[in-house]
């Protein structure tokens, strides 16, 4: 008999079937063994009846996350017993036939539904397991939604996808944070972010994005860092402005909440989700005005605790949960970033905040040649480090610019987690790759 998927099983009431999953939960009732059955589609309850003795004798033995395939036929359960508004809860399918494909040994914590309520340390040490609960599961289909999202978006406004180096000779966004790598007899770099090659791949194809690791070094510890971060990013040629950034990159995370509202509906509600709202003109305010509104000092960047009062304010005066804020101290960002032309102590670069976390970065870049290679001499750069970067500017690139958002930001935000680890299936941190790294391993 061929497998019907569980998700399909309200189309066979009456009929025999054949299923195969995992065993989510086991429930004796008296002469009668329940079991929730998954698998990638869904779950269902399946009951063995006393009478079906071959199929009682199979399921005597079988634990939470045996494999099984099981053949039984789909019934109507009593309206009593009806769970209203669940995939299958109107159904049970009637053990006949039992068979084991792989057995598991008993687990380390309860796996059910009601009964999981894991701590992140445990959650993570057992990442193998708890990808199996279906509300992590959830997570990861919203993160899924998310990147393919932002993939539809860029190629519905012609933007090219490229594939940007992880190995690099220089760093992009300059500062600490950054992975040296032992690359034969020479050093280089994990990638801090494909800046410099997004800017060089527009120069030859106009519009570009790209989905990849980026690596930062963070040396602390918080909830919303991490050591490799899935970026994606954006460039643009023939911009008037920064705000033509600005604009392109709110029509981005408006088509990914759009998305993820229509298709995660159920990934959402399982998550009790309260997803960020985007009104129709985003918010935006420049740095000194939003300092100025928080009875902060001039020219200083908003630290966190800011960031969270400015996004408060401005969802009380607007209703909208994302704010850009706009002109940073020039010299306090990378050296690629357009100095605005009446002032140029403060830049046309941008970040998108919500709910009191930056969610991307960008703005405007230099396109032009001999500004570009002043500011990489105040900004004391190895041209020689950057050639290849350089040479794309020297030879005629359009005024440009672009942004990056954060995956796991964005995921953690959307469906409401306080750690951005929970929106990492293997998070890397200052303490963590997979497993703890010991006190006595960091030392050596
Ligand atoms: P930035 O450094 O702000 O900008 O990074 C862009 C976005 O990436 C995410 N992000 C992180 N998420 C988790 N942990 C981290 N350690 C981390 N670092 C960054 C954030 C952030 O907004 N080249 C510019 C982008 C540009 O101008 O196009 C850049 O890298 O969501």
């Amino acid at each position: 008999m061929p497998r019907t998927l569980i998700k399909d099983l309200g189309k066979h009431i009456g009929e025999k079937v054949k299923i195969a999953g995992w065993v989510s939960v086991r429930r004796d009732q008296g002469k009668l063994v329940f079991f929730d059955f998954r698998d990638r589609s869904g779950s269902v309850q399946g009951v063995v009846l006393p009478k079906e003795e071959l199929a009682m004798a199979v399921a005597k033995d079988i634990r939470a996350e045996y494999v099984v395939a099981v053949e039984g036929s789909v019934g109507e359960r009593p309206a009593q017993n009806v769970n209203v508004g669940v995939l299958n809860g109107n159904i049970e399918l009637k053990v006949e036939a039992m068979q084991v494909l792989a057995a598991a040994e008993s687990l380390p914590f309860d796996m059910s539904l009601t009964g999981y309520n894991l701590d992140l340390p445990t959650e993570l040490d057992h990442r193998a397991l708890s990808l199996r609960h279906p509300k992590v599961q959830a997570v990861f289909k919203v993160q899924a939604v998310i990147i393919g999202s932002f993939r539809e978006f860029m190629k519905s406004q012609d933007f090219f996808e490229f594939q940007a180096p992880t190995i690099t000779p220089a760093m992009a966004e300059g500062g600490a944070e950054v992975f040296e790598v032992s690359y034969f007899d020479h050093k280089a770099y994990l990638s801090q972010s494909p800046q410099l090659y997004k800017q060089i791949v527009m120069t030859a194809f106009e519009r570009v994005f790209s989905v990849n690791k980026i690596f930062r070094a963070e040396p602390s510890v918080t909830t919303r860092h991490l050591t490799e971060v899935v970026s994606l990013d954006a460039e643009m040629g023939f911009i008037e402005s920064w705000q033509d950034v600005r604009d392109m990159a709110e029509h981005c995370v408006r088509f990914i909440l759009d998305s993820v509202k229509t298709r995660c509906v159920e990934e959402l509600k399982l998550l009790g989700a309260d997803v960020p709202v985007m009104i129709e003109h985003t918010p935006t305010i420049s740095l000194a005005d939003a300092l100025t509104k928080l009875g902060a000092p001039a020219d200083k960047d908003l630290n966190p605790e800011q960031e969270r009062r400015l996004c408060e304010m401005i969802k009380q005066e607007t209703g909208s949960d994302f704010v850009f804020v706009y002109g940073y101290p020039t010299k306090q960002k990378p050296f690629y970033v357009y100095p605005q032309k009446d002032n140029p102590a403060v830049n046309e670069g941008m970040d998108l905040l919500c709910r009191g976390v930056e969610w991307l970065s960008g703005g405007r870049r230099i396109n032009d040649y001999t500004q570009l290679m002043d500011h990489v001499a105040k900004w004391k750069m190895d041209p020689s480090k950057i050639a290849m970067f350089l040479e794309a500017f020297r030879y005629g690139a359009p005024p440009e610019g672009g942004f990056a958002l954060g995956a796991e930001r964005m995921t953690m935000q959307i469906v409401g987690l306080k750690n951005i680890r929970e929106a990492t299936m293997f998070p890397r941190d200052m303490n963590r790759i997979d497993g703890l790294l010991s006190s006595d391993e960091k030392k050596e």
